[in-house]
């Protein structure tokens, strides 16, 4: 029997809507959601069948028998590893308190449900992975709009001009905005791209400029300078919605495109091209606020001057802008349901273990954490020694900064609990491993998607599980049971889930059923720009100068300090992605090892020359945090005081036998280092010493 059906993508968190063809239990084929994509997807998502059949994936539950990392294991039911788990977390509890127990995962459909499991016990220590990917933005946006970047989306069909920072928008990929920007580009859209290296979007950019690396703020402040000088700037808009012009104006007064011209190595003339050819399509022009790109530990002060930027053209809440995300409530109906607001739910009083909302970080977000703050706090006990990690579909060995600090970190725990689907880093270091059903072999909580038309998507089974494992929101569950605080997790099936989050919306299940999603609104809901826009500041405006900052006595302009050169013989570290691999969870996966097996080192060609290295060679890449071994990929198309390399290579699990050992890992070589304002990880703050290997 043939059936097709609607469900969410998890080969990364882009979650892009599928349509799944199954014939007699089989996958045989999986597209884009047509409703949505076109039927488009990525060598990933195609890649899920792969996954599927994978033999080397986490297969059953495993409680460890060896030494920590030896990889000895013993195969248990579930009954057994659920039940050893809740021993030794009620055990440290009674020890050490909730809070020795720390829970983090990469943000998704069922967070609310882990956020719910820490409440019930105790625990104020749950963080996600949105400080590693862009901390420093969340913050910069809340300084200035009071809502977070979550809360806001881009109109990417409407635009005019879209600036891109080492957003590499055409490799490090989002289906449905890459498909919106390619149609406005065939309308005549023009994209500028920044950065250290050509890219693919470099190589499909109308502009590409090669900048000196984490100089992307000078420039900025003499866009900023240019376009106050010349009134390119939204007159109107400005004067109704911006608080602080004046304090901006003399800031960036002596910041000329000469001065940033010295900074960045772009010329002067091409800078003032720019920002009067921004000045000229406005308010339809998009600065992107990114994610990665120069990461650095002022990056808070970087994410606010883009920012800044599109206010200057009145691109927030404007088509072909910046769009504030409107709720199921914007559109009329009651909210969106979480089992974390439920009644009854106890409040953790204790202090957060990354010192978020303290004296350390007081104005990262509360509700994601710092997490790359979690081998400092153990290491440390401040403020208080940590006892049990718990990772969901996240790898914090990997996917935080200094490997080797990592697991010194982890070697003080006496707890740790790992559920995902791969055998990754910290799964091999850890106590007993839980393996969970893939995304194409369960169903999750619904996924409300909030923006101009607020959207509600499902995820749905579409083959039973082919080895012994089970779903998170059953997983959880079974251990909060175990726990003894099972009565916050009133639900029996996934259905129940659903039936919870929608209940004071009112939809039907079944409506699901004819594309996949349901929408909520008919036409997207944009504010009056005259008067409408409901900023979330204490004044209401786009606060230039930011009352959250000062109150906790940052400055809301930073005098701008020029990034070092690296010292001779060494260079800085850059990292990002590719379009065939998600961080550091696919590498192991027999189609796209395939396409991709191992990274390589981009390095300037005249550089190379002097230290004697040529193209395709080995060589050897140090910090003080540790060393690595790659391929040379010689090249003048990079910056000659940056190298380069492919995030999430250099496994060190033999279980991953196609990955393991193959490329370098950035996370061994870069230190663990935070823009202790906003909240990112300075993973562009390491220099790296290279040599024939
Ligand atoms: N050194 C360094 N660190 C970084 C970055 C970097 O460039 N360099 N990038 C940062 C960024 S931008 C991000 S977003 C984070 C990402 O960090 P992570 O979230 O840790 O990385 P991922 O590769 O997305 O996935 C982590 C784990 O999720 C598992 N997984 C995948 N699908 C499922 C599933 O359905 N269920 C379960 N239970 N598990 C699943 C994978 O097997 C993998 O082990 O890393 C950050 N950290
Ligand atoms: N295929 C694929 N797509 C993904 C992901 C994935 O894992 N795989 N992950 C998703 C996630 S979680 C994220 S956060 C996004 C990340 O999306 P992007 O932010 O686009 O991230 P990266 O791929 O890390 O690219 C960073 C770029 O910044 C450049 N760079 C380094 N230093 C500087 C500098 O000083 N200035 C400038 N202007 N550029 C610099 C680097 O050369 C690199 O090309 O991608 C998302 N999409
Ligand atoms: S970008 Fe690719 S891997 Fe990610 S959700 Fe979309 S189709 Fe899946
Ligand atoms: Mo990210």
């Amino acid at each position: 029997m043939r059936k097709e059906i609607y469900s969410i993508c998890f080969m990364c968190t882009v979650r892009c809507p599928i349509k799944v063809t199954v014939e007699d239990g089989s996958i045989r084929w999986i597209e884009g959601n047509p409703h949505v994509l076109k039927g488009a997807l990525c060598a990933k998502g195609s890649a899920g069948i792969a996954l599927l059949n994978d033999t080397e994936r986490l297969r059953y539950p495993m409680i460890r028998v060896g030494a920590r990392g030896e990889g000895k294991w013993k195969r248990v039911s579930w009954d057994e590893a659920l039940s050893y788990s809740a021993e030794k977390l009620k055990e440290i509890i009674s020890k050490y308190g909730p809070e020795s127990v720390v829970f983090g995962e990469r943000q998704n459909l069922n967070t609310h449900l882990s956020k719910t499991f820490m409440r019930a016990i105790g625990s104020p220590n749950h963080y996600t992975h949105d400080a590693l990917c862009k901390g420093s933005v969340n913050t910069a946006f809340r300084t200035l709009t009071g809502y977070t970047d979550a809360q806001v989306t881009i109109d990417y069909a409407n635009c005019k001009h879209i600036v891109l920072y080492g957003r590499n928008i055409f490799e490090s990929l989002e289906l449905r905005p890459i498909q919106a920007l390619m149609d406005a580009v065939e309308k005549g859209a023009r994209i500028t791209y920044i950065d250290t290296r050509a890219t693919i979007t470099a190589s499909k950019a109308h502009r590409f400029w090669l900048i000196r690396p984490g100089t992307d703020l000078a420039l900025n402040y003499a866009l900023m300078n240019v376009i106050l000088r010349e009134n390119l700037y939204d007159e109107a808009y400005v004067n109704r919605w911006v608080l602080g012009l004046n304090e901006l104006r003399s800031f960036v007064e002596s910041m000329t495109p000469e001065w940033a011209e010295k900074e960045t190595g772009i010329p002067a003339g091409e800078i003032v091209e720019l920002a009067r050819e921004l000045g000229k399509d406005k308010p339809q022009v998009v600065f992107h606020y990114g994610y990665r790109g120069a990461n650095h530990t002022n990056e808070i002060y970087f994410r606010r001057s883009i920012i800044m930027l599109n206010a200057l053209m009145g691109s927030i809440e404007s088509k072909g802008g910046i769009i504030i995300r409107k709720t199921a409530k914007d559109a009329g109906y009651g909210a969106f349901a979480k089992y974390v607001d439920q009644e009854g739910l106890p409040k953790p009083k204790a202090p957060r273990f990354d010192g978020v909302g303290g004296d350390l970080l007081p104005i990262c977000d509360p509700a994601h954490g710092v997490g790359q703050q979690l081998p400092l706090a153990i290491l440390s006990e401040k403020p208080y020694p940590i006892k049990a990690a718990i990772s969901y579909r996240f790898d914090p060995m990997l996917s935080i900064p200094d490997y080797n600090q990592n697991k010194r970190a982890f070697d003080k725990l006496d707890f740790i609990l790992t559920i995902d689907v791969n055998f990754n880093e910290t799964a091999w270091y850890s106590d007993v491993v839980l393996p969970e059903s893939i995304y194409l072999e369960r169903s999750d909580s619904l996924q409300m998607v909030d923006g101009p038309r607020p959207t509600i998507y499902m995820r749905r089974q579409c083959v039973p599980p082919r080895y012994d494992t089970k779903p998170y929101w059953e997983i959880i569950k079974l251990l909060a049971e175990k726990m003894g605080v099972g009565q916050f997790f009133p639900y029996n099936s996934i259905e129940d889930i659903w039936a919870y989050q929608l209940k004071d919306i009112g939809i039907p299940l079944e409506k699901f059923e004819e594309k996949g999603f349901v929408s909520l609104a008919d036409k997207p809901i944009i504010w009056d720009r005259k008067d409408g826009i409901k900023f979330k500041t204490p004044s209401g405006k786009i606060e230039f100068v930011s009352s959250l900052l000062e109150q906790h006595g940052f400055p809301s302009f930073a005098p701008y300090e020029s990034p070092p050169a690296p010292p001779e013989g060494m260079f800085r570290l850059t990292v990002g992605r590719n379009a065939v691999h998600t961080h550091v969870s696919t590498q192991n996966n027999p189609y796209l090892n395939e396409l991709v097996p191992e990274n390589v080192l981009w390095i300037n060609a005249a550089e190379a020359a002097k230290l004697g290295i040529s193209d395709g060679q080995y060589v050897e890449v140090s910090s003080d945090q540790g060393w690595g071994r790659i391929k040379a990929f010689v090249t003048d198309l990079i910056h000659p005081e940056a190298v380069f390399m492919l995030h999430g290579f250099g496994h060190q699990v033999p279980a991953m036998t196609r990955c393991y050992n193959k490329g370098a890992s950035d996370t061994v070589l870069q230190k663990n280092v935070t823009d202790m304002v906003g909240g990112s990880p300075g993973l562009h703050d390491t220099f790296v010493r290279v040599r024939p290997a």
